[in-house]
This record gives C-alpha cells, sequence and structure tokens, in this order.
C-alpha cells in the first residue's frame, strides 16, 4: 500500500476511534493512544528517512494535515461530549417545585424577659428610675441593712447559695434598696431594681431555686400606706387587667412594717383551689410595706423626717398568672416547644 493511503487509513481509524468515545474517559484513553509522541500515526514519521526531495515534503505535508484532522476531530468530540456531560448534569438537577420547602423556625423570647420588661415599662411610665444591684451580696447588705441580724428567724426563711461566710447568692431584690439609699445620700427615691434572686427552696410548681423579683423603693417626705396601695393597685390593673382578683394580705417582713402580700386569684382554677396554688385559689406574687425606721436609720435617713415604701415582685409568678403556665420549672427547662409560643407584641 502506497505510504500516502497508509496515512489516510490510519488518520480515519483514529477519527472514528475518536468520534466512538462514548464519554470523556474513553476520549482521554482514545486521546493519550493516538495524540502522543509515541502514538501510531507519529511513528509513520520513521518512514521520512527513506524519502528524498519532492517526496519527503509531500509527506510531511500530509503528515501534518493528518495530525491537525486528528487533533480537530478529538476537540470536537471533547466539546461535544462535555456540553453532553453537562445538559444531563443539569436535567437530574432540576429544581424539584413540589418538594416542600426548607422552614426556618424563629425562636421565641422567654416569658420571665417579657414579663420582667413589661413590670420595667409600667414602673418607668410612673416615673421609676431603674437600678442594678450585684447577684453577689455581702451578708450585710442582704440582710443586716435589711434589719435581719445574725441568728434573726426569718434568715431561716431565706437560706441561700454561701460563696464565702460572708458572701452570698443574694436571697431577695431588697438588699438593692441599702445601696440606693447609700447612693442618694438622704435625697429622695424613687427606684426599681429588676434581678435574679437564689433561695435554697425546694422547687415545686411556684418555687425555683433561681427566680427573679423587680424591687420598688420610693422614699420621701409624706409617703403613707396610701401611696403603696395605690401605686400597687395601678400596677396589677396595667397587668394583670380589671378581671382579675387581686388580694392583700397583712404580713410580716423585717425590713418593712407594716407589711403586705398581695395575691393574684388562680389562673388555672380562678379561685376554687386546685394543685398549682396548691388549693387556696390565689398565687403569691409580692411582698410589700412601708419601710422600717431601722432600714432608713441604717442609711442616714431621719425617719421622723422621710417614710418610705417597699415592694418585691416576683417576676415567674406574673409570668404564670398572665400566660396560664401550670409550672415554674418550664420557665427554665429550655423546652422549645414551651418558648416558641412567646413572642414580644
Ligand atoms: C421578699 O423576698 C421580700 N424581699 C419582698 C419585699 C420587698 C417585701 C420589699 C417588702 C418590701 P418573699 O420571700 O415573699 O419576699 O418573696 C417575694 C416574691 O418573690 C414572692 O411573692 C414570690 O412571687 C417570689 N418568690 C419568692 N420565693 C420564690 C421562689 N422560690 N420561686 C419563685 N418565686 C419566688
Amino acid at each position: 500500500m502506497e505510504l500516502f493511503d497508509k496515512i489516510t487509513e490510519l488518520k480515519n481509524e483514529i477519527i472514528k476511534e475518536i468520534k466512538e468515545a462514548k464519554n470523556l474517559n474513553e476520549l482521554k484513553l482514545a486521546g493519550e493512544k493516538n495524540l502522543s509522541k509515541k502514538s501510531p500515526l507519529n511513528a509513520m514519521m520513521a518512514h521520512i528517512k527513506d524519502l528524498v526531495g519532492e517526496a519527503k515534503a509531500n509527506f510531511g505535508q500530509a503528515m501534518n494535515k493528518a495530525r491537525n484532522e486528528v487533533t480537530e476531530a478529538y476537540q470536537n468530540r471533547q466539546l461535544e461530549l462535555s456540553e453532553a456531560e453537562i445538559k444531563e448534569k443539569l436535567s437530574k438537577e432540576k429544581i424539584d417545585i413540589t418538594l416542600p420547602s426548607v422552614s426556618y423556625k424563629m425562636g421565641g423570647i422567654n416569658p420571665f424577659y417579657l414579663i420582667q420588661d413589661e413590670i420595667i415599662d409600667i414602673f418607668v411610665s410612673m416615673g421609676y428610675e431603674v437600678k442594678e444591684g450585684p447577684d453577689v451580696e455581702t451578708d450585710y447588705f442582704n440582710f443586716e441593712r435589711m434589719n435581719i441580724p445574725e441568728n434573726h428567724p426569718a434568715r431561716e426563711m431565706q437560706d441561700s447559695f454561701y460563696i464565702t461566710n460572708s458572701l452570698l447568692l443574694r436571697t431577695h431584690t431588697s438588699p438593692a434598696q441599702a445601696h440606693a439609699m447609700d447612693e442618694k445620700k438622704g435625697e429622695p427615691i424613687k427606684i426599681i431594681c429588676p434581678g435574679k434572686c437564689f433561695r435554697r427552696d425546694d422547687d415545686d410548681v411556684t418555687h425555683s431555686h433561681q427566680f427573679g423579683q423587680v424591687e420598688g423603693l420610693v422614699v420621701d417626705k409624706n409617703i403613707n400606706f396610701g401611696n403603696l396601695k395605690a401605686t400597687l393597685e395601678l400596677f396589677l390593673r396595667k397587668m394583670f387587667g380589671e378581671k382579675r382578683e387581686v388580694r392583700f394580705r397583712g404580713s410580716y417582713f423585717p425590713f418593712t412594717e407594716p407589711s403586705v402580700e398581695v395575691d393574684i386569684s388562680c389562673m388555672e382554677c380562678h379561685g376554687k383551689g386546685c394543685p398549682t396554688c396548691k388549693g387556696t385559689g390565689y398565687i403569691e406574687i409580692l411582698g410589700a410595706g412601708m419601710v422600717h425606721p431601722n432600714v432608713l436609720k441604717m442609711a442616714g435617713y431621719d425617719p421622723k423626717e422621710y417614710s418610705g415604701f417597699a415592694f418585691g415582685v416576683g417576676i415567674e409568678r406574673v409570668a404564670m398568672l398572665r400566660y396560664g403556665i401550670d409550672d415554674i420549672r418550664r420557665i427554665y427547662q429550655g423546652d422549645v416547644r414551651f418558648i416558641e409560643q412567646f413572642t414580644r407584641k
């Protein structure tokens, strides 16, 4: 067979092989075999040494042409196969609009904070200033300045978590009263102090070892029990509306005289008595009273000139009554199904 026919035959075979490659991988193998230096087509170059003159030049041209055609066929097939591969990929990745969409859950706000903010808003609208006190208190501020000296039986009711003998997690927000009086140095006071309290209470439906209170303190000339009652009644009406029953009950706190506790009719049984209110029909939400003269004196206020009232509202209890929460522990369990029900209005 003539040399030139052999070139054509070989070139056609290679182009056929290239065109028959079913995918890029097969094409790559065909390319490695037929486009490399050691390819069968290039091996034909060995014949050049037997040729001379015009025949040699013609042979060289024919070889170049054949190599170019092979390369072009390879590139064309490569383009075809790549496009086919992309098309196939796209057809498989088609967006299925019938699939349900991914839903993003919005978290809720713990009712503790919703209520704390609401209580703060009510008192700020009545002209109260917000003052925060420390969670870790000295025995002196938590008890002594609250007219509860060492060995006083009232300490029993407020056992706490001690850090040292004289440093403890505060049992109520009342020490904030003493801090405010020290800061104001004999000037009139109208403050609230929201914050965390801690007690060695056994947890049950209405008690938690950690809970929140909002303390309130008003000290000025001519402050009387009527001011206390009117303030708390206004607060309770704003918080619970007109329908809820409110009960003022005489009580005892070493730092107030006279003292009261305030109960709200139970949200579960509406006053009939149930496990949540321990059969009483009411849930206690706050303690209050007229600031004891000793507390005023210890802060440098003359009780003959100044008088005051104070209160401490339990934040979780208010949340329970507002939202119908049957167990205080739900507020601390971090169950999303519970929390996600609460959002800011
Ligand atoms: C006091 O803590 C007083 N410092 C309140 C006070 C302030 C009286 C100023 C007078 C003047 P008491 O222990 O009753 O009082 O608690 C007040 C409120 O905190 C309770 O009515 C209740 O709502 C809440 N509270 C008390 N202990 C717990 C507890 N373990 N878990 C949840 N809430 C509690």
